[in-house]
């Protein structure tokens, strides 16, 4: 069955592939043969991150590019994180209406997900949701997330190039821009460049951007009006530009293995976590554990140390080892 699938999907049925990804969403486990199969097959595409305050222009700049892309025979897939965002007001129809060139090309395929629970980050099925991309094809995948503090520098976790997005008149955000953004991104774009402000902007962030170390890439700072194609050229070109300069320097093979690592890691880590809550709820003496804990009648400590020398009797998992009695 999973190798009728697993053929179905690469021949480039739409079907399939929308249908794996909401099962990885749902965190089905019963796909991760198929999902091992499709991680063999990916390494292919250039993902670009792109983030950014709400409302900044992401999803036009997207749609622009998009264009650009498909004109230069690049098959091309989207992922916009957090459509239902409180900040947003609900821009997933948003998004849709603005990525007009993704429409009726059947080499474009957008997927939206929400930002389920992943506190301020990004959505946890991303990276599975960008391999199904890749092995299904596209060259580039763009990640499209609002940032808002933790999800700006989250998105480097799956990105090869990250594009941050800012307006001119950024005020206050320039302070918190020092925090970390800095180092993430690769290509600053300053858009709506129509409004007052802009030359000032650009001419911060480049300022901000000489008290970083020199490495083999010096971000760029390009201005741009999405709304009428100004300066999305550049952007394309630096897009390309950057992909050469990781290739040369072997960081985009590297950047891969250590993500595939990753990756391994925070499936493992899931798997544990959803291991401890079904047996937790199931288990009658577990149960009993956390039910004495929730009536006040055990202390939490000593509530996790039985379920785990329960669940994982042979590990070590407490770090104090057995016993665990104060001396
Ligand atoms: N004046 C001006 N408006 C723009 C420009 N680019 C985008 N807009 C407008 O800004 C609004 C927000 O654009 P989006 O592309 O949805 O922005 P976004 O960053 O994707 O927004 P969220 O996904 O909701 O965070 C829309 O009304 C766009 O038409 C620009 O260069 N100049
Ligand atoms: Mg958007």
């Amino acid at each position: 069955m999973t190798k009728e699938l697993l053929d179905k999907f690469l021949s480039g049925d739409t079907f399939i592939a929308s249908k794996l990804m909401k099962q990885v969403e749902n965190g089905d486990q019963s796909v991760w043969p198929m999902m091992r199969e499709i991680s063999r097959r990916t390494g292919n595409a250039h993902i670009i991150g792109i983030t950014g305050p709400p409302g900044a222009g992401k999803s036009t700049i997207v749609d622009k590019l998009i264009y650009l892309f498909r004109e230069n025979h690049y098959k091309v897939g989207v992922v916009c994180v957090d459509p239902s965002s409180p900040f947003t007001g609900g821009a997933f129809l948003g998004d849709r209406i603005r990525m007009s060139h993704a429409t009726g090309d059947k080499d474009v395929f957008v997927r939206s997900l929400a930002n389920r629970g992943a506190l301020g980050g990004l959505a946890p099925r991303v990276k599975e949701i960008v391999q199904i991309l890749d092995a299904f094809g596209k060259e580039i995948i763009i990640v499209e997330t609002v940032g808002v503090g933790q999800a700006e520098s989250d998105v480097i976790h799956v990105a090869d190039t990250t594009l941050v997005v800012e307006v001119p008149g950024m005020g206050d955000r320039m302070q918190a821009l020092k925090a970390g953004i800095l180092e993430i991104s690769d290509i600053f774009i300053v858009n709506k460049c129509d409004r007052e402000g802009a030359q000032n902007t650009v001419r911060d962030l480049n300022m901000m951007l000489d008290w970083l170390p020199e490495g083999s890439w010096r971000p760029k700072v390009l201005p741009t009006n999405a709304l009428n194609n100004q300066g999305i050229q550049e952007v394309y070109d630096a897009i390309l530009e950057h992909k050469s300069m990781l290739i040369q320097t072997n960081k985009w093979k590297e950047q891969r293995l250590q993500r595939s690592k990753n990756h391994c890691f925070s499936m493992m880590e899931q798997a544990v976590i959803s291991y401890i809550h079904k047996k937790t709820g199931e288990v009658p003496e577990l149960k009993k554990i956390v039910e004495s804990v929730l009536e006040g009648d055990l202390d939490p400590y000593s509530g996790a140390e039985n379920v785990l020398k329960e669940l994982f009797s042979s590990a070590e998992i407490i770090k104090y080892g057995k016993g665990g009695q104060i001396k």
